[in-house]
């Protein structure tokens, strides 16, 4: 029997299967939250159903509430209604989960009054991903059956857990082998012949049978949360609740009400609507225009030139994702290094207990290397990830033009040289394309993806499959200096600076770039990836810097005694270890920078701070949508929360920047133009959205 168009409700052997058939995730809209109360209803209403088993086609059991029904006004029935409904049932509920059981899909299954799952399930709380609280009972219903910590770490973490730790935890009652429906109605035929009958789980205790090891905890986790989640409001809602669970002096339905009321001051937050737009916005950037013209070439084989850092950690990311990999060096020594940082990383695997030696001399085995560019012959992708520099990477593909064989694909790691000049250095350009990893590469998930002119739409199709294969977030980007991150980065870094040498320290910037929410500032990056290298790049663009940009040089002062940050124990802090100190040496130097471009140093707050970082960080990321260099402001927002640490419950700059207002960060940047029109030239794009009074997100959805 349809009960909607997503639910229906089959009769087998006295079980009613409740079955939901909402593709892709089966997320719990509004017919699904209908079909499932009505089909209770009908399953109630049906003598020849003894027992019901809720139950979902396709790839997984619900994923959670519909995350595109948030912000819009709420349609009935609510889910915390339909998981009491379930719960009220008066005959047994079984809830049969595969896939990921996640957010309201768990909610759904805790109101069951039973749970079987498939194996290779999970399940999950991941509301606080999305700035939210499990707000349909999981605050409630666990902990009743978990007690405070195991359900406090699931919904803290986000992280779903296999179904085996479910049952550990007491949350999962059967794990089932082969076909789940089988399995559920063996397991519903064997309660009704046991005579168990309804369990619901807002009546269960055995959570709360310690009470002083519950309150202890919370109050533990209170304490966490205040240093590392601080500003968020979430994590905090989600104590409160799970404290309230177990307070004798609060009915479930009035806990219940509070936790709905938390749930819905959450959702009304920037904080969510920062992180619903980052899970969105993640998946959108692998939509693209050449997605529709093209179809991905194949790819068996991948090679890797050069075997520092970037190199082995890309070649780590290949082998990681089950492909095999060809790593070239200029000699053998340089090769060994190279298969060493490969090893390491597996090595280190190895000793925390992550893999067997077996599995590390596995991996291994599909690493090859060679001084030699003929190996390449039989390879359809190799990425170089050479020395910065124009005239090396330009050799090194005049090398990779003579081995490759024709359709093979050409890519550099370059991070702000014009790929359009690489490629037209060789006989293909049409099969050159930018795969700018970020480090370290077998670690960090995004990857722009660089499109230079005259590459082919499927050679673009490939790049993006590939992203998919290594498990990376891809970003498209076009061809300017430093693409989109970079780009960006040095704008903003600049305004850091000229606030530094017009009298903020470089300490009152980090602590406000911290507060903001990074985990670090500016110059502790600085100090941590080593002053040197923007340095050199510094020293490099000397000569085609424009005249009338304003150069600060307090970090080539720093740079010239040698103090390269962490590496060399000093940089604009000192290091003992890894424990910084602030350094009155660097605070004499800024002083005497003062002095020698005469300028009387002026007190800044943290808001002003705030206000000039973002708004060089956002007119940049207007200019870079101008020029096309990102497809939409979305991909921006991905690049600087996935590269960037751009912190993700602000959804990304330019989420943040229509949250503030388009229209206020343009008036400050015209206001801080008055200092340096140069600098702080409005960006035309953002300049014409204000004056038509539209948003970035308009911008994202097309209009
Ligand atoms: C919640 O439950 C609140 C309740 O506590 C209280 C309510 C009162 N809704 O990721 P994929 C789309 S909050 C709508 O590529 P995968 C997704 O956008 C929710 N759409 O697949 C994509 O669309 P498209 C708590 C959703 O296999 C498509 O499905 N739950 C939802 O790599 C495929 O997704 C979560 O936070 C949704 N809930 O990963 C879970 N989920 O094809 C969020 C997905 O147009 N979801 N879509 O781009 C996930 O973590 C992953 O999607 C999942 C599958 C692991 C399920």
């Amino acid at each position: 029997m349809q009960i909607t168009d997503v639910v229906s409700l089959e009769v087998e052997d006295g079980i009613g299967f409740l079955i939901v058939n909402n593709p892709p995730v089966n997320a719990l809209g509004q017919k699904v939250r209908q079909g499932l109360a009505d089909g209770i209803a009908a399953a109630q209403a049906d003598a020849a159903i003894r027992a019901v088993v809720i139950i979902a086609e396709g790839r997984t059991f619900p994923a959670g509430a519909d995350i595109t029904e948030f912000g819009k006004p709420p349609q009935p029935p609510a889910l915390p209604d339909v998981c009491q409904i379930i719960e009220d049932c008066a005959k047994p509920v079984v809830a049969a989960l595969h896939g990921t059981a996640l957010g309201g899909g768990f909610e759904i299954a805790l109101s069951s009054h039973y749970r079987i799952a498939d194996k290779g399930a999970k399940i999950g709380l991941p509301e606080i991903n999305l700035g939210l609280l499990p707000g349909a009972s999981g605050t409630q219903r666990m902990p009743r059956i978990t007690g405070a910590g195991p359900a406090l770490d699931m919904m803290l973490s986000g992280k779903p857990v296999p179904v085996a730790r479910g049952r550990d935890m007491g949350v999962i009652d059967e794990i089932a082998e082969g076909d789940l429906r089988k399995a559920a109605k063996a397991y519903a035929l064997k309660l009704l012949k046991m005579g168990w009958g309804r369990r619901p789980t807002s009546e269960r205790r055995e959570g709360f049978k310690d009470m002083g090891a519950y309150n202890n905890l919370i109050v533990e986790r209170r304490a966490e949360l205040q240093k590392k989640a601080k500003g968020q409001l979430a994590p905090f809602k989600i104590l409160d609740c799970v404290a309230l669970a177990a307070d004798p002096s609060v009915p479930f339905a009035e806990a219940m009400k509070a936790e709905r009321a938390a749930f819905m001051e959450c959702l009304a937050s920037d904080q969510s609507k920062g992180m619903i737009h980052a899970f969105f916005a993640e998946r959108q950037t692998a939509k693209i225009p050449e997605a529709k013209a093209a179809t991905p070439r194949d790819l068996n084989k991948l090679a890797v030139i050069g075997g520092g850092t970037m190199g082995a950690g890309i070649a780590v990311a290949v082998l990681d994702a089950g492909l095999p990999v060809v790593m070239i060096e200029r000699d053998a020594e340089s090769l060994e290094r190279g298969r060493a940082n490969v090893e390491k990383v597996y090595a280190r695997n190895v000793a925390k207990g992550r893999m067997s030696e077996a599995q590390k001399d596995a991996v291994m085995a599909r690493w090859t290397g060679s001084v030699d560019y003929g190996v390449l012959a039989d390879v359809d992708l190799v990425i170089e990830a050479v020395f910065e520099e124009m005239e090396v990477k330009k050799a090194v593909f005049a090398q990779l033009d003579a081995a490759m064989r024709p359709g093979a694909i050409l890519a550099t790691n370059t991070s702000y040289l014009n790929i359009d000049e690489l490629a037209a250095t060789i006989s293909r350009p049409e099969d050159v394309i930018g795969l700018h990893f970020f480090s370290p590469a077998n670690i960090m998930k995004l990857l722009e993806i660089v499109v230079p002119a005259k590459v082919t739409a499927d050679v673009v199709v490939t790049a993006f499959d590939l992203a998919k294969r290594l498990g990376k977030i891809p970003v498209r980007a076009g061809v300017c200096d430093g693409f989109i991150g970079n780009r960006i980065l040095a704008t903003y870094r600049r305004a850091s600076d000229y606030m530094m040498e017009d009298g903020a320290s470089p300490y009152q910037i980090d602590a406000a770039i911290r507060d903001f929410g990074y985990p670090m500032g500016p110059y502790q990056v600085s100090d941590l990836a080593g002053g040197d290298i923007g340095w050199a790049t510094r020293k490099r663009k000397a000569a085609t810097r424009p005249p009338e940009e304003r150069y600060v040089q307090i970090a080539d002062r720093i740079c010239e005694n040698g103090w390269f940050g962490q590496k060399t124990g000093r940089g604009y802090y000192r290091y003992d270890g890894r424990v910084s100190v602030e350094d009155p040496e660097v605070l004499e130097i800024i002083a005497a920078e003062r002095k020698r471009a005469g300028i009387t140093p002026r007190d800044f707050t943290d808001d002003e701070i705030i206000e000039r970082y973002f708004a060089a960080m956002i007119n940049e990321g207007c200019n870079v949508l101008d020029e096309g260099i990102a497809l939409r402001p979305l991909d921006i927002d991905v690049t600087l929360l996935y590269g960037y640490a751009f912190p993700r419950w602000r959804g990304g700059p330019m989420k943040y920047a229509d949250m503030v207002g388009l229209d206020v960060i343009l008036k400050r940047i015209e206001s801080y133009a008055a200092e340096d029109a140069h600098f702080w030239q409005p960006s035309p794009l953002l300049q014409r959205l204000v004056a038509e009074g539209r948003t970035f997100d308009d911008l994202n959805k097309g209009n």
